[in-house]
C-alpha cells in the first residue's frame, strides 16, 4: 500500500529535481496528476564572494607586445654641447683670393714707401727723430706760404731751439718767413700753430714794428730774426714732423 501510493510522488520529485533552475513541462504534467511538492523560486543572488587564491594551473605564454602608444610631449631643451674642433681651411672664395692679393700688394707698397722715405731723408740731410724742412725756392707773401705748407700737410718752418733754427737757416738760401706773427696782439709774437714763443733769435733792435706795419717774422741769412710786413714776399720753407 505504501509503495503504490508513494511511487508517483517519488517519480515526480526525481523528475522535478532533474532540472535545477527550471521545472520541465513534463514534470509539471506528471505532478498535476499526483500530489507533488514543487520547489520554490530561486532566492536572490548572495553578496559577491572574496577574491579567490591564484590558480595552480600553468601560466599561459606571454602575448605579443601591444600597439605603440601616442608620442609624448616635447621635452625641455638640453644643456649645450661642447665646442667642436676647428674645421679645415676650406676653399677660398674669389673675394678672399682678391683680398690676399691686395694684402700682398700692400706689404710690397709699404716696403717701397719705407725705402723712398729713407732716400728722401738722406737727400734732405734729415736726422732720425728730428723735424725736417723743405723749400721750393720760391718767394711769396706770408698767406701764400701758409697755404702752400698746409697743402703739403706741413706747417710754416718754426724753430723752437737753436738747433732747429740752424737747420732752417741751412735749408733757406735767402731770407725766409717763419711761422710766427703778432697779428692778434701787437708786440705779442705767437706761433701760428698756437702758443707764446718759447725760443727767439732776434737781430739787435728787432722786433721794431717798422712803420707800424710788421706783424710777420723772417729768418735772415745769418740766422737772426727780423719782424717784417706779412704782404712782402720771402722764401717759403715748410716744416714736417719727425
Ligand atoms: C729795419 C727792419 C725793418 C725793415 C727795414 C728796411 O728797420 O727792422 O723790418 O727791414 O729795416
Ligand atoms: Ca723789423
Amino acid at each position: 500500500m505504501f509503495l503504490l501510493s508513494s511511487l508517483p510522488a517519488l517519480l515526480c520529485m526525481l523528475i522535478a529535481s532533474s532540472s535545477e533552475t527550471k521545472i520541465s513541462e513534463e514534470a509539471l504534467k506528471t505532478c498535476s496528476a499526483i500530489t507533488c511538492a514543487i520547489p520554490g523560486r530561486d532566492g536572490r543572488d548572495g553578496p559577491k564572494g572574496e577574491k579567490g587564491e591564484p590558480g595552480q594551473g600553468l601560466r599561459g605564454l606571454q602575448g605579443p607586445p601591444g600597439k605603440m602608444g601616442p608620442p609624448g610631449n616635447t621635452g625641455a631643451p638640453g644643456t649645450p654641447g661642447l665646442k667642436g674642433s676647428k674645421g679645415d681651411r676650406g676653399y677660398s672664395s674669389a673675394v678672399e683670393i682678391k683680398l690676399a692679393n691686395l694684402e700682398t700688394e700692400m706689404r710690397k707698397l709699404k716696403s717701397e714707401l719705407d725705402h723712398t722715405k729713407k732716400l728722401q731723408a738722406f737727400s734732405l740731410g734729415k736726422a732720425s727723430g728730428k723735424k725736417f724742412y723743405v723749400t721750393n725756392g720760391e718767394r711769396m707773401p706770408f698767406s701764400k706760404v701758409k697755404a702752400l705748407c698746409a697743402e703739403l700737410q706741413g706747417t710754416v718752418a718754426t724753430p723752437k731751439n737753436a738747433e732747429e733754427n740752424k737747420a732752417i737757416q741751412d735749408v733757406a738760401s735767402s731770407t725766409a718767413f717763419l711761422g710766427i706773427t703778432d697779428e692778434v696782439t701787437e708786440g705779442q709774437f705767437m706761433y701760428v700753430t698756437g702758443g707764446r714763443l718759447t725760443y727767439s733769435n732776434w737781430k739787435r733792435n728787432e722786433p721794431n714794428n717798422h712803420d707800424s706795419a710788421e706783424d710777420c717774422v723772417t729768418i735772415l741769412e745769418d740766422g737772426l730774426w727780423n719782424d717784417i710786413s706779412c704782404s712782402a714776399s720771402f722764401l717759403a720753407v715748410c716744416e714736417f714732423p719727425a
